[in-house]
């Protein structure tokens, strides 16, 4: 059976984005793979994070998880940190990486112009990714767009290891979705739809409430043209509320632009706001319970220590083709 790994950060309000690009696919691969879903506390340090925020954080990413659909029965859910292997592999990797292939990640030039004094750990953010995944033998590695660099670098990371020490890792591959791989900002569809933007109305996040929803679509920027039409580069607005409305209803981009033929933005934004909310509102209503149950807490320990059997094996492999320990 094949592998899956994936990871999302233990940050604030996850949005559908993450939802579309990434989480999705979280639950439709539970049923032909072995899967491995972790919640990356020690990535969301990379940047400032209030302690008691982010232990929130964690607990909401885990039932957020299993709201979606998510089952701890038939997947290992856990927390990065609990498993003490991603850090030992991240310090190994990093003597495998060069300075240069991490300068050139985008995610990290950009997170950089927005820290007054940025860490070494958010420029080795990248390796650590790479850690999570080959810890796991990992085949396939459900994220959005915005990560295929990274994935590329956990790709490079394993050829070499095994050029230079003999078969230690498989050669993950990443797996983006069709529609919904990148969404982005309501308020400008030029820029991904992102956690750390600080107008609200630029998301919808998969627990707001059906106003909030309602008052977001509504005030999304489109353009004068009036038309409802495809073209990212010249209606940017549009194109994007169409591969969300596509994302969530399953109907293609095309068929939807005949059906809204001669209709206004305005019509089209009023059943879009159906579209989502008829689709949020099933994993709004199963979090409550979820996140206050002793059953998160439990599952998600059971998943740590199912997890480390796994990463001691790796460990154990990588160290005795590397020649390290006793
Ligand atoms: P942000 O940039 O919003 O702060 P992030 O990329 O740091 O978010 P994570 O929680 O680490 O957030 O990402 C979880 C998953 O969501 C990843 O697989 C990422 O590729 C995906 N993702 C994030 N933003 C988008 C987006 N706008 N469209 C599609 N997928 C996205
Ligand atoms: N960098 C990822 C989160 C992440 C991840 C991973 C995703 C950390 N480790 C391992 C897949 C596999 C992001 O989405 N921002």
């Amino acid at each position: 059976m094949s592998r899956v790994f994936s990871g999302v950060q233990p940050t604030g309000n996850i949005h559908i984005g993450n939802y579309l690009g990434a989480l999705r696919q979280f639950v439709d691969l539970q049923n032909d793979s072995e899967c491995i879903y972790c919640i990356v506390d020690m990535h969301a340090i990379t940047v400032p994070q209030d302690p008691k925020e982010l232990k929130k954080h964690i607990l909401d990413v885990a039932a957020l998880y299993m709201a979606i659909g998510v089952d701890p029965k038939k997947s290992i859910v856990f927390v990065q940190s609990d498993v003490k292997q991603h850090a030992e592999l991240g310090w190994i990797l990093n003597c495998n990486t060069y300075m240069g292939e991490l300068s050139r990640m985008t995610q990290y030039k950009q997170k950089k112009q927005k820290s007054e004094n940025p860490s070494v750990g958010l420029f080795d953010y990248p390796v650590l990714m790479a850690s999570d995944i080959l810890l796991y033998d990992t085949d396939t590695v459900p994220v959005g767009n915005d990560q295929k660099q990274h994935i590329e670098l956990a790709r490079d990371i394993a050829i070499r290891v095994n050029g230079k020490y003999g078969k230690t890792f498989v050669v993950p591959d990443g797996r983006f979705m069709k529609s919904g791989a990148r969404v982005m900002s309501l308020d400008d569809p030029t820029s991904k739809m992102s956690k750390s933007n600080p107008n609200e109305k630029s998301r919808i996040c998969l627990l707001d409430e059906p106003n909030k929803v309602k008052k977001a679509i509504m005030s999304a920027t489109t353009d004068s043209e009036g038309v409802i039409r495809y073209s990212v580069k010249e209606k940017p607005g549009i194109s994007n509320l169409l591969d969300i409305y596509s994302a969530f209803s399953g109907k293609s981009v095309a068929k939807l632009v005949k059906e809204y033929e001669g209709h206004g933005y305005g019509d089209f934004k009023k059943d879009l706001v159906e579209v989502v909310n008829q689709s949020l509102d099933p994993i709004r209503n199963r979090y409550q319970e979820i996140r206050q149950s002793q059953e998160l807490v439990d599952s998600l320990k059971e998943g740590a220590e199912k997890a480390s059997e796994i990463a001691e094996k790796t460990i154990k492999r990588v160290k005795k083709n590397m020649g390290l320990g006793l």
